[in-house]
């Protein structure tokens, strides 16, 4: 039986993909860090799973990490922990990068020193291409130029070049995702898809007047959680470690997002229900994110199952069913 370690247990993409191992007969581990309150809402469908077990770790504790992985000795580890909000980077720009740059390299000496055999997946992002002017039409791919718009991205540039760094230096398995925007209902309540999903299901349950957001203009290319855990484990599970990007070669805009979901909620035109708020606006915007996922689809074998139509009706009909059954609205 194969152990995988997943940092980030509790995010959005930690609980898909210990589902989809667990599925695969893995036994995993997944690194939590401590808070103040219990947040494993997002673990609870396989919480009691005999071969899941919850262990204490953090970003920032180097100790865990070495007595973790002499512990256990892992096959596989998959590192998703990360302060994961663009916008809240610029308010606590040295929490966001500390976490993801120094976390990183800590997991990869440690790997190194202790556990070489272990095979590595960093969760880098399409936020690495910031405001490049240069887009190919077919969209970004694991060639295209780096220029990041936020600490976020700068701190994932930083983390990404570790992973191919200690690749070359030291010939670790170790692998990068840069995987564009992915959404599902477990998407955080602040980010904006599902933002506007949450949103419209309480205005159509008569709970909420409108929604507030700030630009509406970026354009991003919004795939399923679901389908790019998937190809997180492909990645591992190739003879040599590579990067790839993930993504679906589709963009669209917030607004368009907007217009579709209040379109799938049948509530009219979303201007009836909306305010733009300054206070949404990043201090530096990624305009328009598009990828080219050619080489993962060519070597991986992956694509995607959802569009975007299926993913906003996914998103919204769960916020829907979840606010009728948890708060008794008709
Ligand atoms: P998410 O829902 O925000 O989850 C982030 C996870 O990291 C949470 O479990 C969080 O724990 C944990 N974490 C944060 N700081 C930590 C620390 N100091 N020590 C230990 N754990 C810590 O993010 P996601 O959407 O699942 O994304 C997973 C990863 O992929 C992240 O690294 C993100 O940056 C990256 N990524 C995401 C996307 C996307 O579109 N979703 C695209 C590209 C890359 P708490 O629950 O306690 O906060
Ligand atoms: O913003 C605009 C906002 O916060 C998308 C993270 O998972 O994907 C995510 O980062 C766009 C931006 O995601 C609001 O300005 C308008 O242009 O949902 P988001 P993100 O910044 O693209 C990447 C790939 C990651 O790696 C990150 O970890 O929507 N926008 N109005 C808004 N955004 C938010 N959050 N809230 C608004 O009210």
């Amino acid at each position: 039986m194969k152990t995988a370690f997943i940092s980030g247990i509790t995010g959005q993409d930690g609980s898909y993909l210990a589902e989809l191992l667990l599925r695969k007969g893995y036994f995993v581990v997944g690194l939590k860090r401590r808070t103040s309150l219990i947040c494993t809402e997002r673990v609870n469908s396989f919480y009691d799973n005999p071969n899941f077990k919850m262990e204490y770790w953090d970003l920032n504790d180097s100790s865990a990490t070495y007595r973790l992985l002499l512990k256990y000795e892992p096959d596989e580890f998959y590192n998703l922990a990360a302060q994961s909000h663009v916008r809240v980077s610029f308010d606590v720009p040295e929490d966001t990068t500390l976490g993801i740059v120094n976390g990183t390299l800590r997991i990869l000496e440690a790997i190194r020193n202790v556990h070489p055999k272990c095979r590595f997946y960093q969760a880098s992002s399409s936020e690495m291409y910031g405001d490049n002017p240069d887009i190919p039409a077919t969209g970004y791919d694991e060639n295209s130029r780096l220029m990041p718009a936020s600490p976020y991205a700068c701190a994932k540039v930083f983390a990404h070049n570790l992973v191919r760094n200690y690749r070359t230096s030291y010939g670790l398995h170790a692998s990068s995702g840069i995987l564009f925007n992915h959404e599902s209902p477990r998407r955080g309540e602040t980010f904006v898809t599902r933002k506007i999903t949450l949103a419209a299901a309480n205005i159509r349950l008569g709970h909420q007047d409108y929604i507030e957001l700030g630009n509406l203009s970026p354009k991003r290319d919004w795939g399923h959680a679901k389908d790019y855990v998937r190809a997180m484990w492909l990645m591992l599970q190739q003879e040599v470690p590579d990067d790839y990007v993930v993504a679906t070669g589709d963009s669209h805009s917030v607004k368009e997002f907007l217009n579709d979901v209040w379109e799938i909620a049948q509530l009219g035109i979303p201007e009836k229900h909306l305010k733009i708020n300054k206070k949404y606006f990043r201090p530096h915007e990624v305009p328009y994110l598009l990828g080219d996922s050619s080489k993962a689809r060519k070597i991986l074998g992956w694509e995607p199952k959802y569009n975007l139509k299926l993913l906003a009706e996914d998103m919204y009909i769960s916020d829907f069913n979840h606010l009728v059954s948890t708060k008794g609205w008709k």
